[in-house]
C-alpha cells in the first residue's frame, strides 16, 4: 500500500485547493443567452458563493498543527450582498454565514462588477452596542448619503427576551445601523427606534426629504409572523445618530393573490432617474411547498416618495434553473444594485439564500420596463384582457 505521509497530504491538499481557488475567482462571467425578456441579461457563474471564501480564513497553514490540511472553520454560504460603487471598483457587501449558522459581512472586489469578486483580507468587524450583542447580522444596504456618509443598515437578531422558557427560537429583528467612509472603520450607531415590534429590510433613502433622513421599513409582528405588517413603510429621522422613526406608515402593502400577499419588503435604496425613483423589491406569496421569493420593481414620485406612480404586474425576475435550490429553496432576493454613470445598472441578487448573482440592464431600459408594463387588475378576467388589449394594439404593426 502507497501510504503518503503527512507532509505530502498537507501539501497535496493545499496546492489543490489553492488551485481549484485561483481558477475560480479568475474564471470569467458570460450572459446568459436563452433568457431574453429584453429587459436585463442575467449572468451565468453565481459572482459570489461560499467557494470564494479565502482559504486562509478556513485552514490553519501550519503544517505542523495541521498535518491533513483540515478545514477548521467552514462556511455555509454567502448571498444577501449590499452593493456599492467605491474608488472605481465594483462592491459587495455579502452576508456570509458560517457552519455554525451566524451570518456577519465581508466585502467582495470586482473591476468590471460581472467576474473575478475576491474577497478583501478580511471580515467586516461590526462595532457592537455594549451589553446588547448582535447574535446574528444580515442583509446590509449600503447606502451613500448626501450627508457624506456611507450608510449600512441592516437586521440584527436577538433571542426575545420574553419567550417561555424552553422557546429557543423566538427572535427579535430590528435594524441595526452603520456608518463609514471607507468601508473598513465603521462606526454604530444605535438600533432603530420604531413604534413596531419587529423591523426588517429597513432602506435609507440617499437624499434628505424636508432635512430629514428617510427611511423605507417593513413592520412585522413577529420574526416569522408578519401579523398586520410586512408591508413597505416610509418614516422619518431627523438625526441618524437617534434614529427614532417618525410618522412611519405603509407606502405599499400586501395585496390578496398577487407576488407580494405574504410579505412585500424593499430590497436597495432606489435609484433617481428623471421620471422618478426606481425600486426593486421583493414579494413573498405562500405555495404548497412554502414560501416563494420574487423580485418586482415599482416606481415613486420624484417629488413625493411615498406616492407609488408606476407598478408592473408580476415579477421582474423569479428563481431560474439552479437557482431554485439551496437552503432556502425558491427565493431570490437582491438587497445591492449599482447604477453606473454610463446608466447600466447592475443587479445583484441571491438565490435560495445561498449564492449571489448578478444580472445587467440600464437605467433607461429599466424605466421603460416600470412606466409601460400593464399593471395587475387584480382578477384572471382583467388579466385576460390585458392580454387581448396588446393583441389588437399589435393587428395595427404587424
Ligand atoms: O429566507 C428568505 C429571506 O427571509 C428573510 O426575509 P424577509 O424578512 O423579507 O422574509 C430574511 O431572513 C432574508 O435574509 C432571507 O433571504
Amino acid at each position: 500500500m502507497n501510504l503518503m505521509n503527512a507532509t505530502d497530504i498537507f501539501l497535496k491538499r493545499k496546492n489543490e485547493l489553492e488551485e481549484e481557488y485561483k481558477s475560480l475567482v479568475e474564471k470569467p462571467n458570460v450572459p446568459v443567452k436563452e433568457f431574453n425578456n429584453g429587459i436585463y441579461t442575467r449572468y451565468q457563474n453565481p459572482v459570489l458563493t461560499n467557494q470564494h471564501i479565502p482559504l486562509e480564513w478556513k485552514f490553519d497553514f501550519n503544517p505542523e498543527s495541521n498535518p491533513y490540511f483540515l478545514e477548521r472553520i467552514g462556511f455555509n454560504a454567502a448571498f444577501n450582498a449590499g452593493a456599492i460603487k467605491f474608488n472605481g471598483k465594483y462592491l459587495l457587501c455579502a452576508r456570509v454565514e458560517g457552519n455554525d449558522r451566524k451570518s456577519f459581512f465581508a466585502i467582495a472586489e470586482s473591476d468590471n462588477g460581472i467576474d473575478h469578486f475576491k474577497f478583501w483580507d478580511k471580515p467586516c468587524v461590526i462595532p457592537q452596542i455594549e451589553g446588547n450583542p448582535d447574535t446574528n447580522a444580515y442583509d446590509m444596504r449600503l447606502v451613500q448619503h448626501e450627508d457624506g456618509w456611507i450608510y449600512g443598515i441592516f437586521c440584527t437578531e436577538r433571542k426575545d427576551p420574553n419567550a417561555p422558557a424552553g422557546d429557543t427560537s423566538s427572535a427579535i429583528a430590528n435594524a441595526g445601523i452603520v456608518r463609514t467612509k471607507d468601508l473598513i472603520n465603521f462606526e454604530r450607531l444605535p438600533d432603530l427606534i420604531s413604534n413596531t415590534g419587529q423591523q426588517r429590510n429597513v432602506v435609507l433613502h440617499p437624499e434628505f426629504i424636508n432635512g430629514k433622513y428617510a427611511l423605507y421599513t417593513r413592520p412585522q409582528d413577529g420574526f416569522i409572523d408578519v401579523g398586520n405588517g410586512g408591508g413597505i413603510g416610509l418614516g422619518f429621522v431627523d438625526d441618524m445618530t437617534n434614529p427614532i422613526v417618525k410618522d412611519e406608515k405603509i407606502i405599499f402593502g400586501k395585496v390578496y393573490h398577487t407576488i407580494y400577499e405574504l410579505k412585500n419588503g424593499l430590497g436597495p435604496a432606489p435609484i433617481k432617474t428623471s421620471k422618478g425613483w426606481l425600486h426593486l423589491a421583493h414579494g413573498v406569496r405562500n405555495t404548497a411547498a412554502g414560501l416563494r421569493y420574487t423580485l418586482y420593481m415599482f416606481m415613486t414620485d420624484l417629488n413625493d416618495i411615498s406616492k407609488v406612480i408606476h407598478t408592473p404586474a408580476g415579477h421582474f425576475m423569479a428563481p431560474e434553473n439552479q437557482e431554485r435550490v439551496g437552503d432556502v429553496s425558491n427565493v431570490l432576493f437582491s438587497n445591492g444594485w449599482i447604477a453606473d454613470d454610463d446608466g447600466k445598472v447592475y443587479i445583484y441578487y441571491a438565490s435560495s439564500d445561498t449564492r449571489m448573482h448578478v444580472a445587467v440592464s440600464d437605467v433607461e431600459r429599466l424605466a421603460d420596463y416600470v412606466m409601460k408594463s400593464p399593471e395587475d387588475q387584480y382578477t384572471t378576467a382583467a388579466s385576460v384582457q390585458t392580454i387581448i388589449n396588446l393583441i389588437e394594439h399589435n393587428k395595427k404593426f404587424l
